[in-house]
């Protein structure tokens, strides 16, 4: 997910002839206080406003919306919201007190990835071996201790109970613990993954041929040109091959997966002169590499990995501790974009899930305070409208800028997501989290879903200044997805009830296209006339970038649903990704125009994400086996790496 939803960057998105119109855009910006719409056929970007040209963005204006209640306040509002509730568990009086408590020990009970993705790890070379061997030799599955019955929480919904996962144990925020060593495992010894079906194998078909182009033409670099055969940098730190590494490891591409083990063995360095986006090298590398250390067991990628997380804190040393959005990972200098002092509210509220995992893998609290500080300031900010935030934060005050601007899209995405999944990810006891999420589902609900005309489709759209637009984009379907796992935890049925709706609708903003495939965005007729489509696509939004939120949003809805439907649809857009977008010699386009079947215009990139999460997220999706990564035991970061919960429910 959902994060910025985007393909962020700013520089490189923006074509030649658009560097003038940029130019004009800051000084109409400065002037007027606008974020025009100009340079038609640019794809969003949260890493940096200007280049979100498909986004009109309104006047800023000072819309203040009072919320700022604490942690325990009780929040008798949100519970007389919900409508319903799933689960049986035991009845606690309504309006229970909901606490936040914190644990003083570090995590170190971890799992190595389920029975059915065991594969068999590369082969390392003994040199590397030896150094792995070296370090961290004594992780202890099943540490955790036993928690005191009074530090758990109970979360009341009307009448039902969610409980914190038993025998867990958040990462301590006070005591500095010792590093998490490797597990006794060896990640040698492991079993074959079952078969996979027809679908399954349509899916590894369109990985090797992705993998093939990027393999001859980009190896090593961020992103594969499919067309010209060649290659671009971003951060110059293999992107592609990184973000990847676990899709091999689910697809039991074992020679790939070693190849690419070796490539970050002995070319990944990260002591370069380079900036990198905070938010984006912190989903696909960082959570890239935690992913590719849970499912192997290979200590090479936690190595790197918390030497790549040392080299980002320099972004959080601000005056008001929200990160900038750029760091240096050679001279530690960070750094706002050029034209303003504000971070992306998504940006810096989506990078949580790995910097707390990276803490409790190490033992060293640094990382998850640093994120953590960034969720407490932002869950105190006024600006918001029901749970619903601004797009953007300053990094001097703290305080969010632009105001009165709401969407589920760009900017604000992953903010939503990352509530969520934080405290699915701790157990279920960060009760400010949750209380977060259902506050921002009923803002969603109050002030962002319509229904199309003539099908009655279900849609979020945005807000500006009171000013509803029939916007979204298809950053947005990540939702769905997201609807469904929390109503899979526990929350109420009618998450689940529009997460279907919602769902629908994203399958149709690819089945109305003639290409099958979702433009980049999309806007819905609001009026009854027989003769118009409800979803329309303007010219400058008729791109698509291979994105996975469909696909994502698919697999969860199967998952949890088992209904087949979604499988078949996922099937659908599968075999128009290989019918619009596939190029013979090796990769897959992003495309420029997802009506005209006969000239859909290739783009000439092949975003990491493609590999990192839709080709992924396909794969699951035809999956009949829940336990494949299973829900109850994964968390999955907004680029679709799956990282473990940390308590796992107990077996039998
Ligand atoms: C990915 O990098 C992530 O999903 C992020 O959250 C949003 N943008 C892209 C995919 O669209």
């Amino acid at each position: 997910m959902a994060g910025q939803r985007k393909s962020g960057r700013r520089d490189q998105q923006i074509r030649p002839s658009c560097r003038l119109l940029r130019r004009q855009m800051l000084i109409q910006k400065t002037r007027r206080g606008f974020y025009p719409r100009v340079c038609d056929g640019l794809e969003p970007s949260r890493a940096g406003m200007l280049t979100h040209c498909p986004g009109l963005r309104q006047p800023v204006g000072t819309v203040s919306v009072p919320v700022g209640q604490g942690p325990e306040i009780v929040r008798k509002d949100l519970l007389a919201k919900s409508a319903c509730c799933r689960g049986s568990g035991k009845a606690s009086p309504p309006g229970a007190v909901l606490h936040q408590p914190f644990h003083a020990k570090p995590q170190r009970h971890f799992r190595r990835g389920p029975p059915n993705l065991q594969i068999r790890a590369p082969d390392k070379d003994s040199k590397d071996r030896r150094q792995d061997d070296t370090r961290r030799r004594d992780e202890v599955v099943g540490d955790a201790r036993q928690e005191d019955s009074t530090q758990r929480t109970v979360v009341s919904w009307r009448g039902a109970v969610i409980e914190p996962e038993q025998g867990t144990e958040p990462p301590s925020r006070k005591a500095e613990g010792p590093p998490t060593k490797p597990s006794s495992q060896a990640p040698g010894i492991q079993n074959q993954p079952a078969s996979p079906n027809e679908r399954q194998r349509a899916v590894i078909d369109a990985f090797r041929h992705a993998w093939t182009g990027y393999r001859k033409f980009a190896w090593g670099h961020d992103e594969l040109k499919p067309v010209s055969r060649s290659f671009s940098e971003w951060f110059g730190l293999g992107l592609t091959l990184i973000d990847a590494l676990d899709t091999m490891w689910i697809l039991g591409l074992k020679k790939e997966f070693e190849e690419a083990r070796k490539w970050v063995s002995k070319k990944l360095r990260f002591q370069k002169d380079v900036d990198v986006n905070l938010f984006e090298s912190t989903i696909r590398i960082l959570g890239g590499l935690l992913s590719a250390y849970h499912l192997s067991g290979d200590d090479l990628f936690l190595r790197k990995a918390e030497d790549f997380g040392n080299r980002l804190l320099p972004a959080f040393q601000t005056p008001s501790r929200i990160p900038y959005s750029d760091v240096n990972i050679g001279t530690g200098a960070a750094h706002p974009p050029r034209w303003t002092s504000d971070s992306t509210v998504a940006e810096v509220t989506s990078i949580q899930l790995e910097f707390r995992e990276l803490s409790r893998l190490t033992g060293s609290k640094k990382f998850q305070e640093a994120a953590e500080e960034v969720t407490r300031r932002v869950h105190s900010l006024s600006g918001k409208k029901d749970g619903l935030v601004p797009m953007f934060i300053n990094t001097h005050s703290g305080l969010f800028t632009h105001m009165g601007v709401f969407t589920l899209g760009a900017r604000a995405d992953s903010y939503y997501e990352y509530l969520l999944k934080q405290w699915i990810q701790g157990g279920k006891k960060e009760t400010q989290l949750l209380e977060d999420y259902l506050e921002a589902v009923e803002g969603i609900k109050r002030h962002l879903l319509r229904r199309s005309e003539p099908r009655k489709l279900t849609f979020v759209g945005e807000l500006a200044h009171g000013r509803f637009s029939a916007k979204m984009d298809h950053l947005v379907c990540f939702l769905p997805g997201t609807l469904a796992l929390g109503a899979h935890h526990g929350l109420p049925a009618d998450h689940m009830e529009l997460a279907r709706a919602l769902m629908d609708t994203c399958y149709q903003m690819n089945r109305q296209m003639e290409t099958g495939l979702s433009p980049e965005i999309v806007h819905f007729n609001l009026y009854p006339q027989s003769d118009r489509k409800d979803v329309q696509v303007k010219p400058a939004d008729r791109h698509n970038l291979l994105r996975p939120e469909t696909v994502e949003s698919l697999f969860y809805l199967h998952r949890l649903t088992g209904e087949r439907k979604y499988q078949d649809w996922g099937w659908e857009i599968l075999q128009s990704f290989n019918k619009y977008t596939r190029v013979p010699s090796g990769g897959y386009s992003s495309i420029s125009n997802v009506q005209d079947p006969l000239n859909p215009q290739p783009r000439d990139k092949m975003e990491s994400f493609f590999l990192g999460e839709t080709l992924k997220y396909l794969y699951l999706l035809f999956s009949d086996d829940p336990a494949l990564l299973s829900l109850d035991a994964y968390v999955f970061n907004t680029e679709a790496h799956p990282l473990p919960i940390w308590a796992p429910p107990r077996v039998g």
